[in-house]
């Protein structure tokens, strides 16, 4: 029996700083039911989809900082998103900037959640590798401030059976890490879903800027093919507030074919109709764990930060 999730890539093009999260929501709303009439079980949206990427500016007050943030998931202005989903009968991934009190102390998360059919959250994520600085840097023609607005992620790499399949999620800078789909791919995730905000100029190396593309659908194939699993990546494209982002949404399949992308830098939905059961030819011979995987002989695994000096 073939499992086959038709999964929609609704990549969004630029989000002005003054765009309310309503209007956004119109637009999510719109790729929605554009995805529910061509049959799909799935949207996924990208990272912070509510705002626009907030991190290219230097924030001080708190208060400034926290109103680019959902206290509530789903809030008054995401509640259409919920509803919609439930009363078609399609999923959705959603990245957005999360406000949560938790051990008595408000923490600030780069989030993503996994919403069924019947519009419940049946998994959360919240990003790990946080690209980017802290404090404010001049010399930057625009500034990356997640280490500054976010916590790094506390809840792993956790993966979710919906959709009839096993099911992970990541963000953005995580998709360029290998451990981040094999954490994933030794749980046995068969499809990971992931957005992303990434600039085409990176101030630190803009010797990388014209591969910027290129290294997109590197890591996502790679960590398809590696791990055996489809992977959906969804862009926040085009020039937002004057910073032009990538786009280059791409549905990958456990071959590491890409199957399906997007051509604009605006507001597009990608299709494909993904068999879950074609990663059982990757995952039964060239990457069973079990039988090939020799992490006993791998030598000394370095896990902590910086233990190998640079050359
Ligand atoms: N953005 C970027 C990303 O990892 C970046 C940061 C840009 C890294 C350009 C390398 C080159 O795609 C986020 N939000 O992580």
């Amino acid at each position: 029996m073939t499992r086959i999730v038709t999964v929609g890539a609704a990549q969004l093009g630029p989000i002005a700083r003054t765009e309310s999260r309503a209007g956004v929501v119109n637009r999510l709303l719109a790729l929605l039911h554009q995805a529910k009439s061509n049959g799909c079980d799935l949207v996924v949206f990208p990272e912070l989809a509510l705002t626009t990427f907030f991190p290219r500016w230097y924030f001080e007050d708190q208060a400034d900082i926290d109103a680019w943030f959902e206290p509530r998931m789903p809030g008054p202005e995401t509640e259409p998103l919920f509803d919609a989903a439930r009363r078609l009968g399609i999923g959705f991934y959603l990245g957005y900037a999360e406000l949560a009190e938790e051990e008595g102390r408000t923490r600030h998360f780069n989030t993503s959640i996994l919403v069924d059919k019947a519009g419940v959250i049946v998994g959360k994520y919240r990003k790990v590798h946080l690209p980017g600085h802290a404090e404010h840097e001049p010399w930057r023609r625009f500034q990356h401030l997640e280490k500054r607005y976010f916590e790094t992620g506390n809840l792993g790499f956790p993966v979710t059976r919906a959709f009839g399949g096993i099911f992970g999620m990541c963000i953005c800078n995580d998709r360029r890490w290998p451990e981040t789909y094999r954490v994933m791919g030794l749980q046995g995730v068969e499809m990971v879903l992931l957005g992303y905000n990434t600039p085409v100029h990176n101030p630190p190396a803009p010797e990388h800027d014209a591969l910027g593309n290129f290294h997109n659908s590197l890591v996502m194939q790679s960590g398809a093919y590696q791990n055996g699993t489809w992977v959906v990546g969804v862009a926040k494209a085009g020039c937002e507030e004057g910073v032009d982002q990538i786009g280059n949404t791409i549905i990958v399949a456990p071959s590491g074919e890409i199957v399906a992308a997007c051509s604009t830098l605006g507001d597009e939905l990608a299709l494909a109709r993904c068999d879950l059961d074609l990663t059982r030819s990757f995952k039964t011979t060239v990457f069973d764990f079990a039988k090939h995987r020799e992490p006993q002989h791998y030598g000394l695994i370095v896990a902590r930060k910086g233990a190998i000096p640079p050359p």
